[in-house]
């Protein structure tokens, strides 16, 4: 069977997409969420959809730019995401594919899976060859204090999930492990709590911190010290009890085959966004399958749960309800 159908148009919508609860972490505040929505039609009627986050509204417009000039670039080619990737990430390789360019390959790639998928009426796990099962997914509380942290885990654990993520970083260690027993407090002992610094600790005072976390049963400690310092996380890694866990922020497969080789994290979290769409992320999940990293998710909780199902050492789905809003079928 030959696939015969060619994308005929590119489309993208920018939206501003309030969030119910400014989302606040260490490293600054979310209070809306800038989108991108790409939409790619086919010879056949079918589209495909996508969606970009570029978490600062000023990166809106560049971003729908990139996709929209992209979308003149695959005009008329047969509906192949594999080929289209190669293509795309061929034509930038003298710029590179970091930043905006990887997010708009990203978004065309995601877009063109999707509608791969829905051309043959099926799922994207179904389409990769996987079969759907269910996954284990935490909540994320923002850096809201011990009581109101308290009371968000409380509303993800009441919805079914098995986990809650908080963010900590506050002036003192002490403040970071109040939050963390008053949300122990709040779930009990069969609920995993994980935590994320964002970025927000140099290495020498993330290793003090993190040995006074060890006592504390955490599933793992997110981004104590900046995203691409590899060797720091290297270094923290070795000498705390509690597992590491990077990823968000990696850019391609590239970065992350670099985290891999300097043992900087011990689980992985893939953005499909910055790891190269549908296709990055099949890439990422087999070097992890090598080494036997567990994989989780960041955001895009659709999608990701759906490459969830095809990653042989999947882990956790982050569920992120911000785009309810605009989404037909929330997850
Ligand atoms: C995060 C950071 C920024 C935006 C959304 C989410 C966070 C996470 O680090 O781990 O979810
Ligand atoms: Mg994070």
């Amino acid at each position: 069977m030959s696939n015969t159908t060619r994308i005929k148009n590119v489309k993208v919508r920018t939206v501003l997409v309030p969030l119910n609860n400014p989302h606040k972490t260490a490293s600054g505040v979310i209070t809306t969420s800038p989108l991108v929505l790409t939409d790619i039609l086919f010879d056949n009627g079918i589209t495909g959809h996508s969606i970009t986050f570029t978490y600062n509204k000023i990166a809106l417009k560049p971003t729908a730019q990139l996709i929209a000039d992209f979308g003149q670039l695959i005009y008329d080619d047969i509906l192949a995401p594999f080929n289209t990737f190669e293509k795309l990430s061929g034509r930038f390789r003298l710029l590179g594919t970091q930043g905006l360019v990887g997010m708009a390959i990203s978004a065309i790639d995601m877009a063109l899976w999707d509608g791969f998928a829905r051309c043959q009426n099926s799922s994207l796990t179904s389409v990769l060859g996987g079969l759907e099962k269910p996954i284990q997914a935490y909540g994320a509380i923002g850096y809201d204090g011990p009581k109101e942290s308290a009371i968000v885990a409380e509303n993800w654990v009441r919805k079914g999930l098995t986990g809650v993520k908080a963010k900590i970083g506050y002036p003192t260690v002490r403040e970071d492990v109040q939050v963390i027993r008053e949300i122990r407090k709040a779930v009990g002992d069969n609920i995993s709590i994980m935590v994320d610094y964002n970025q927000s600790l140099i290495t020498t005072e993330a290793i003090q911190r993190s040995h006074i976390l060890d006592s504390e049963g955490l599933t793992w400690i997110e981004e104590p010290v900046l995203a691409h310092d590899f060797s720091g996380h290297a270094m923290i890694a070795r000498e705390i009890k509690t597992p590491i866990q990077c990823g968000e922020n990696w850019w391609g497969i590239l970065d992350m085959q670099q985290a891999i080789d300097k043992e900087a994290s011990d689980f992985m979290m893939l953005d499909i966004m910055k790891i190269g769409g549908v296709t990055g992320w099949i890439k990422a999940a087999s070097l992890a399958s090598l080494k036997g990293i567990p994989i989780s998710t960041h955001l895009w909780s659709e999608i990701s749960s759906q490459l969830l199902c095809v990653t042989p050492t999947a882990h956790w789905l982050e569920y992120s309800d911000w785009w309810n809003p605009i989404l037909k079928e929330p997850l």
